[in-house]
C-alpha cells in the first residue's frame, strides 16, 4: 500500500486498482489513498480533532514548543518543501520560526487542489513567505522543487503527521531512499512518526466513539458506488480495527456481515463475499525509536535530533542527507 497522496488517481487507474485489490488471492484489499476523496479528506480533518486521536495534537505541541530549536539546526538559507501540506496549520508553527530570520520559499506538494488552496489561505497573512503549491505526486513535486532551488540553498523537506506509517513495511524505506536521491548532501528531512503505545490506546484512536473513523472507512464503499457504479450496501459492512502484532501496525478493515454478491460495473467485476470476510483498507504502522534510527541510516540519512511529546508517544525527527 502506498501513502495517502503519493499517486494521482485517474478514473481508469481507480477501476483497475479496485479490481486488482478485490480479486486478489487471500486478503481482499483497497489502497488507502482512495480513502481521501473530498468527503474522506473532510472526515480526516475531523478525525484529527477527536479526543481519541492524539497524533495531531502531539505533533502540534512538539512544533509549538520546539520550532525554534528545530530551526537552530538549519543553515541560514533554506527552502521548505512539504509532502502533503494538509491544512498548513502545523506547518505554520515552523514557518513562523524560520521567518524570524529569513524570507522563506515554501512549496506544499499535494494531489488535492482544495487542500493546496486551504493551505495557501491559512498562510496568506505571512508576509515573509512565498508559497508555490505543486499539485503533484510527492516525488515528482520534490524533483521540481529541487530544480527550482537557488544556488547554495539548502532544502528542508517536511513529512509530518506520521503519513510514513501508511506505507507497508519495506515500502517506507524504499520511498525514503527515492526521496534521498532527489536531495543533496546536507539537505534535511523533518519526519513526524507515531510511536508504539498501549494497544487499547492505539485501537481507540482508529475506532472512536463518535464513529467518525468508521464513516471515513465506509466512505470508501460510497466512493466506489458513486464513481464505479457499484452496489455495495453500507449496512452490510462494518468498520473493524485490529492491531497486527507481527507488523506492529493498526489495520483498518471493512468486514462483510453477510454472505453477499457485489457488482462493480465500472470495473467489470462481480464479487462474492463470505460472511465475516474483510477488505483491508489501511495500514497505520507504529514505530519504535530504534526503528526510526535504522530507517534513517538505511535510506541515506543521519539522524540529527529527535523531539518527543510528553503526553502522547510521537516523535519528530530531523535527519540530514548523508
Ligand atoms: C494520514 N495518516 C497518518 C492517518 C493515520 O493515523 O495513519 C490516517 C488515518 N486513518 C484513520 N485515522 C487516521
Amino acid at each position: 500500500m502506498t501513502d495517502r497522496a503519493s499517486t494521482l488517481v485517474i478514473p481508469s487507474d481507480f477501476a483497475f486498482l479496485v479490481r486488482e485489490g478485490l480479486t486478489r488471492e487471500g486478503q481482499k484489499e483497497l489502497l488507502s489513498k482512495f480513502l481521501y476523496d473530498q468527503l474522506g479528506s473532510a472526515l480526516f480533518d475531523v478525525i484529527c480533532l477527536l479526543p481519541e486521536y492524539g497524533l495531531t495534537r502531539a505533533e502540534e505541541r512538539i512544533l509549538s514548543r520546539h520550532a525554534g530549536d528545530i530551526v537552530k539546526h538549519l543553515p541560514q538559507s533554506v527552502a521548505v518543501a512539504e509532502l502533503g501540506s494538509g491544512t498548513g496549520k502545523k506547518t505554520r508553527l515552523l514557518l513562523e520560526a524560520l521567518c524570524r530570520r529569513q524570507t522563506v520559499s515554501y512549496y506544499p506538494i499535494e494531489i488535492s487542489s482544495s487542500a493546496l488552496a486551504s493551505c495557501a489561505r491559512e498562510l496568506n497573512d505571512m508576509r515573509c513567505l512565498s508559497v508555490v503549491g505543486l499539485e503533484r505526486e510527492y516525488l515528482d513535486g520534490l524533483l521540481e522543487v529541487a530544480a527550482r532551488r537557488a544556488e547554495g540553498q539548502r532544502l528542508l523537506v517536511l513529512f509530518l503527521g506520521s503519513t510514513i506509517g501508511n506505507f507497508d513495511r519495506g515500502a517506507n524505506g524504499k520511498f525514503l531512499k527515492q526521496l534521498r536521491r532527489i536531495l543533496w548532501e546536507g539537505d534535511f528531512l523533518l519526519l513526524g512518526a507515531d510511536l508504539e503505545k498501549e494497544v487499547d490506546t492505539m485501537l481507540a484512536a482508529y475506532d472512536d466513539s463518535l464513529g467518525v473513523t468508521a464513516a471515513f472507512n465506509l466512505n470508501l464503499l460510497t466512493r466506489i458506488n458513486r464513481e464505479l457504479d457499484a452496489d455495495f450496501r453500507l449496512g452490510q459492512f462494518t468498520h473493524e480495527v485490529i492491531f497486527n502484532q507481527r507488523t506492529r501496525s493498526i489495520e483498518m478493515h471493512l468486514r462483510s456481515s453477510a454472505e453477499q454478491v457485489v457488482r462493480v460495473a465500472g470495473a467489470d467485476l462481480t464479487i462474492d463475499f463470505t460472511l465475516g470476510e474483510s477488505i483491508h483498507t489501511e495500514t497505520c504502522h507504529k514505530f519504535s525509536l530504534e526503528e526510526l534510527q535504522q530507517l534513517a541510516q538505511g535510506s541515506g540519512f543521519r539522524p540529527a535530533s529527535t523531539w518527543l511529546d510528553s503526553q502522547w508517544p510521537f516523535a519528530e525527527t530531523l535527519w540530514v542527507a548523508a
